[in-house]
C-alpha cells in the first residue's frame, strides 16, 4: 500500500490513505539507518505479522526543518493585526525562508474584529496589491475562500505565538478542538500551546499546526540569491545594469527604480535591506 504518513510519535507511525482510512505502522531496521521520516512522507508499506510496516519513504518534492514536514504545497503566514501586533518584518522575513525552501507562501491576517491600526492597514493593503495571496479573517467572520485554498493540498501554518494559528483550524474544522490560549498567557510564559507535528485533515486538505517559532536563521543563504525570495522584486529580477546586482548600493538597480515609482512598497525594500544585512554581517565574521 501506498500511504501519507500523517503522525509520528516516538515510534509509532499514523498513516492515512487516500480515502482517508488511518493505520498504525512502524519501519523496517534498514529505512532508520537510511534518514528520518517526516510528517508528509508518501511511503510504501506491507502488511506483515499482523502489523503495517514502512518499507520504502517515496522521493520528497521538498522538506522543512522545523517543523519536519516533507511534500509541502504552501505555508500559510499567520499575522494578527493586534495582540501580538501586525508586523511586516516578520512577515517578510518567514516568506524568505519559505520561499527558499521552495515552498509558496501566503498571509492570513487574522483578528481583524479587533479593529485595524490605519498605518496596519496600509500595510496590509499593499501586500493585497502585491502577488502574495492574502486571506482577512476575524473571530466569527472566517473567509469562506480559505477552506478551497486548503483542499486537496498540504499546508503548513506559521506565525508568531498567539497569532491565531489553531483557533482557524478549529474554526474551519469544528470536529477538532485544538489547543488554544490566551495570548496574555502564551507571551507571559513564552512558552507555546501547540507542540508536536502533525497533519491534521482539514477542509480537504492536511495542515501542520505549527507551534510559534523562537528564531529565524538565514544562515543557509547566499546574499546573491536573497532577492529571488522576495516576491514583490521577482518581475524586476535580471533588469539591473549588473547582472550580480544585489539591489544595494548599485547604480541603474531596476529593484530600486520600482521602489523609488511606488510599484515596490518601501518597507519591503528595507526589510530585504535588513536581512541583506544580517547575511553579509554573518559572513564577515565567519571570514
Ligand atoms: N478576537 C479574536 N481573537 C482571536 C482570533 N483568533 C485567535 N484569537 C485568540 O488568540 C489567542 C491565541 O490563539 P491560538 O489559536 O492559540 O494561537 P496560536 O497561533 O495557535 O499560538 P501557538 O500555538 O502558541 O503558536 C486565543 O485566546 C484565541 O481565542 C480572532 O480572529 N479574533
Ligand atoms: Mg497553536
Ligand atoms: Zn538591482
Amino acid at each position: 500500500m501506498i500511504a501519507r504518513i500523517i503522525r509520528i510519535i516516538s515510534k509509532e507511525y499514523t498513516l492515512m490513505d487516500d480515502k482517508e482510512n488511518r493505520y498504525d505502522a512502524i519501519l523496517t531496521g534498514k529505512i532508520r539507518m537510511q534518514m528520518k521520516p517526516a510528517a508528509g512522507d508518501l511511503v510504501e508499506a506491507v502488511r506483515l505479522d499482523n502489523r503495517w510496516v514502512v518499507e520504502k519513504i517515496l522521493p520528497r518534492r521538498n522538506k522543512l526543518i522545523r517543523p519536519s514536514v516533507a511534500n509541502i504545497d504552501q505555508a500559510l503566514i499567520v499575522m494578527s493585526v493586534k495582540s501580538p501586533d501586525f508586523s511586516p518584518a516578520l512577515i517578510d522575513r518567514l516568506s524568505v525562508l519559505i520561499m527558499s525552501s521552495g515552498i509558496q507562501p501566503m498571509l492570513v491576517v487574522t483578528k481583524c474584529d479587533l479593529g485595524i491600526e490605519p498605518d496596519f492597514e496600509k500595510r496590509i493593503e499593499e501586500y493585497e496589491r502585491g502577488p502574495m495571496q492574502v486571506i482577512r479573517t476575524g473571530k466569527g467572520s472566517l473567509d469562506p475562500s480559505l477552506a478551497g485554498i486548503l483542499e486537496g493540498k498540504i499546508s503548513v501554518l506559521t506565525g508568531q505565538t498567539g497569532a491565531g494559528k489553531s483557533t482557524l483550524l478549529n474554526e474551519l474544522e469544528p470536529s477538532f478542538h485544538l489547543a488554544t490560549q490566551e495570548t496574555s498567557k502564551a507571551l507571559g510564559r513564552g512558552k507555546h500551546t501547540t507542540r508536536h507535528n502533525e497533519l491534521h485533515p482539514v477542509a480537504g486538505g492536511l495542515v501542520a499546526d505549527t507551534p510559534g517559532f523562537s528564531s529565524l536563521d538565514f544562515s543557509h543563504i547566499a546574499a546573491q540569491e536573497l532577492a529571488s525570495y522576495v516576491p514583490d522584486f521577482l518581475p524586476y529580477l535580471g533588469q539591473c545594469r549588473f547582472n550580480d546586482c544585489i539591489h544595494q548600493n548599485e547604480p541603474g538597480c531596476a529593484v530600486k527604480d520600482a521602489v523609488e515609482r511606488g510599484d515596490i512598497p518601501r518597507v519591503r525594500y528595507e526589510d530585504y535591506l535588513q536581512i541583506m544585512q544580517m547575511i553579509q554581517e554573518r559572513k564577515e565574521r565567519y571570514l
